[in-house]
């Protein structure tokens, strides 16, 4: 499964829980230039070491605690770079817009084919899922529920026919972490894939509002450049009063989530503020804001569109931002 084709391959970047898959590239997964990142060329897929679910770049032969995050190492396989294998199904078979439809997902072993029943909690859940329209009009980050088999399942109405893209995110229990990309096409849709795919347009303004929430983008480097460790940081207000927001909310573990993805949607990078919360604290009385910074690496250049979750009083404020990013040379 690993050559099959449309399947999504993982490259987990060094420095933050971020992850990039592209449908069509070999599976890469960077790290540092550590002895232990060497020495991982050599291993088998059984090769296992301590490593962080949350942080997949974060090995180590012996027990201990993640430098970033702090949350205990688990014994895992971080060297294998298989994708588990995804079945995906829908309730009913052929989804209709505007109709609810069960999503789902079995997890199988790579090597094995057997069931996965045992997840890590990766900020708060064990599985995240997007769902994504193919004009990127259409964002859902949601959780879906595990069945007693195993699976997981989740309903969802989508709002119009078309082609979707279903995005799973999760770290089977002693694995790295997996991002694996699933089409869904509604009944009744008869458009061109092609013609339908997004036209993204950057942005003209910084800012947008979403209810009481202003957020004002500021990009790192200007331009952005592909394959570069790039910042892009969010400056909170309160939409009537203008006043900074220091009491945003953390919201799944962290003062914000993060998908970017390429216009082609064959490139995805989640990324989580560079600022974690305070480790041991209890997260509902954590209050972060009005600065948060998350850090992206765009494999190539092309646009991108961000959503960008926060929690302010209590609702996730989502916003979507659409931004270029060139190559180093001046031809691209
Ligand atoms: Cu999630």
């Amino acid at each position: 499964m690993a050559s099959s084709a449309g399947h999504a391959r993982v490259l987990a970047t060094l420095s933050l829980l971020l992850v990039v898959v592209s449908a069509c590239a070999p599976a890469v997964r960077s790290g540092p230039p550590s002895r232990i990142a060497v020495s991982a060329l050599n291993a088998g897929h059984d090769e296992t070491a301590f490593m962080c679910p949350m942080h997949p770049d974060i090995t180590s032969r012996v027990p201990g605690q993640c430098p970033k995050c702090s949350m205990a190492l688990v014994l895992g396989t971080p060297f294998d770079m298989r994708d588990y294998q995804v079945e995906f199904r829908t309730e009913p078979p052929l989804v209709s817009a505007g109709t609810p439809a069960r999503l789902i997902f079995k997890v199988l072993h790579p090597g094995t084919g057997a069931a996965v029943t045992n997840f890590e909690v990766v900020h708060d859940k064990a599985y995240h899922l997007f769902v994504i329209s193919s004009d990127m009009a259409f964002f859902e980050h949601i959780h879906p529920e595990q069945g007693s088999d195993g699976s997981w399942w989740i309903d969802v109405t989508l709002p119009k026919a078309g082609q979707y893209t279903v995005l799973s995110d999760f770290a089977p229990q002693g694995a790295a972490s997996q991002f694996i990309a699933r089409p869904l096409i509604t009944v009744g849709y008869d458009g061109d894939l092609l013609a339908d795919g997004a036209r993204l347009v950057p942005d003209v303004s910084a800012s947008k509002t979403i209810g009481e929430l202003t957020a004002t983008i500021r990009y790192d480097p200007v331009p952005m450049l592909a394959a570069v460790h790039s910042h892009l940081t969010f400056t909170l207000t309160h939409a009537v009063t203008g006043a900074p927001v220091t009491d945003l909310q953390a919201y799944l573990g962290a003062f914000g989530h993060m998908l970017i993805v390429s216009e082609d949607m064959l490139q995805y990078v989640h990324s989580h503020p560079l600022e974690s919360l305070p480790p041991g604290g209890d997260p509902e009385t954590a209050r972060g804001g009005p600065s948060v910074m998350f850090e992206g690496l765009m494999p190539r250049p092309g646009r991108y569109r961000a959503w960008t979750q926060f929690r302010y009083q209590n609702t996730i404020h989502t916003f979507p931002f659409t931004f270029e990013v060139t190559g180093l040379g001046a031809s691209e």
